[in-house]
């Protein structure tokens, strides 16, 4: 197929709430793009998030989906960091490593992994050069997302968006690292830097959540506060070290008051995992007087604002975010699934549902919707 068209199935994202499986056409990749074989694609709470309407960027028609683990099937012009048959993590965020990119390169780029090289166009739905790859059926065109738009069984990318991973990878696994998993480790190994002994509260319990659970259990942190609302998600919090789990229905008194008063003076790292932007600020509000620090990793829904009073700053309190858990797509997400491949780090348990096929993806839709999945794999 090489240099040709393409025609394969995809879940293409009409309109809100409407998610339909229909054959596209997907154009060879321009230079520094590559076209990949979608292997498997897990489905993270941004998907729906920007299916039911909440993302300011979301547009339709378009073909969302941006954790996978992919096979490259051709490379265009200039391609050098890939080749034909390479395992690899499409990431949403690149790394572009140009010796002029402050935000890639040290000292200050050490710090993030933001690279801004293709992110105006990755938020128009398009690839660098201003066009779209997809075509549907009637010769319209169909917009890409963040980067990835892995919902279907080919997809082009930037090259600087493909993390090589190794040949004996599994690809169903590699899928987590694209986004959700890798977000929730990095948020505590990266962005806070979370310490032994430190004590962690985590609002939210899906994927995100629970990684960030697994991380600072892996740092050591001495005591973990699991929170969410559904006492279901408490089983694989505690097997992965929450030692209190707290239900706020459970409680008469706001969250943030219940987490105080548990701990006399507030926890040292918080993480918001929900999106939601009132336990945003019950996160911020329970982070320890004089030098805790609560971390958004949520993504709240278009026109949503977080607030609280600014006496919680200066009594010490810090408020950060991180994107992809701060992770440097190319050069440090392969090193996770070698750490996986060697028994170092598990991530097997977030593989609650699989189905097979594109068709798949409207059930893991439903999955992730119900309360009972942590992460739904679909294998094309
Ligand atoms: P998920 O839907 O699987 O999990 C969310 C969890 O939050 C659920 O267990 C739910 O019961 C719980 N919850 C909902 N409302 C709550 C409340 N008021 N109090 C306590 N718990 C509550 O989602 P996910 O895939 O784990 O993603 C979590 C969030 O992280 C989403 O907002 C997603 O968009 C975002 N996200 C951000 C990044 C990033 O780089 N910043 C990366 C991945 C995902
Ligand atoms: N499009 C939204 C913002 C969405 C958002 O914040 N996305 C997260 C990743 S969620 C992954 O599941 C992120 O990392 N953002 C950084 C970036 O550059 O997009 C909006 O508000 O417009
Ligand atoms: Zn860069
Ligand atoms: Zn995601």
């Amino acid at each position: 197929f090489a240099g040709k068209p393409i025609t394969c199935k995809a879940a293409v994202a009409r309109g809100v709430n409407d998610l339909r499986i229909e054959e596209v056409t997907v154009a060879p990749p321009k230079a520094h793009e590559v076209r990949l074989k979608v292997h498997s694609n897990a489905l993270c709470h941004t998907d729906i998030y920007t299916l039911e309407g909440s993302d300011p960027e979301g547009m339709f028609p378009s073909i969302l989906g941006h954790e996978a683990g992919a096979v490259v099937e051709s490379v265009g012009e200039g391609v050098t960091s890939v080749k034909v048959g390479d395992k690899v993590i499409p990431c949403y965020t690149p790394q572009c490593g140009d010796p002029d990119c402050i935000f890639c390169n040290p000292p200050r780029g050490k710090r993030t992994n933001l690279c801004p090289k293709i992110r105006s166009t990755q938020g128009s739905g398009v690839m660098p050069d201003g066009t779209s790859r997809f075509t549907g059926a009637n010769g319209e065109e169909i917009k890409h997302f963040m980067g990835c738009s892995t919902f279907s069984e080919y997809t082009v990318v930037a090259d600087i968006s493909c993390a090589k991973v190794s040949d004996t990878a599994p690809l169903d696994t590699c899928s987590l690292l694209g986004c959700g998993v890798a977000t929730g480790l990095g948020a505590v190994w990266n962005t806070c830097d979370v310490e032994g002994g430190a004590s962690v509260a985590v609002f939210g319990l899906g994927a995100v959540g629970l990684s960030v659970i697994q991380g600072a259990k892996m740092r050591g942190a001495k005591r973990i506060f699991a929170i969410d609302t559904n006492p279901d998600k408490f089983r694989m919090a505690t097997e992965l070290g929450a030692t209190d789990c707290v239900n706020p229905k459970d409680h008469d008194k706001p969250i943030q008051q219940v987490l105080v008063e548990m701990t006399k003076w507030g926890i040292d790292y918080t993480f918001d995992a929900t999106g939601n932007t009132d336990v945003m600020r019950a996160a911020l509000e329970s982070a320890h007087r004089g030098w805790g620090e609560s971390c958004v990793i949520g993504v709240a829904a278009a026109g949503k604002e977080i607030s609280t009073r600014p006496f919680q700053l200066v009594t010490g309190r810090k408020w950060v975010g991180t994107a992809f858990g701060g992770f440097k797509s190319r050069s440090e997400v392969p090193p996770l699934i070698d750490d996986y491949e060697r028994g170092d780090l598990k991530l097997d348990h977030y593989i609650t549902h699989r189905f097979e096929g594109v068709e798949g993806t409207l059930e893991a839709v439903h999955a992730l919707h119900s309360g009972e999945c942590l992460r739904a794999v679909v294998t094309y």
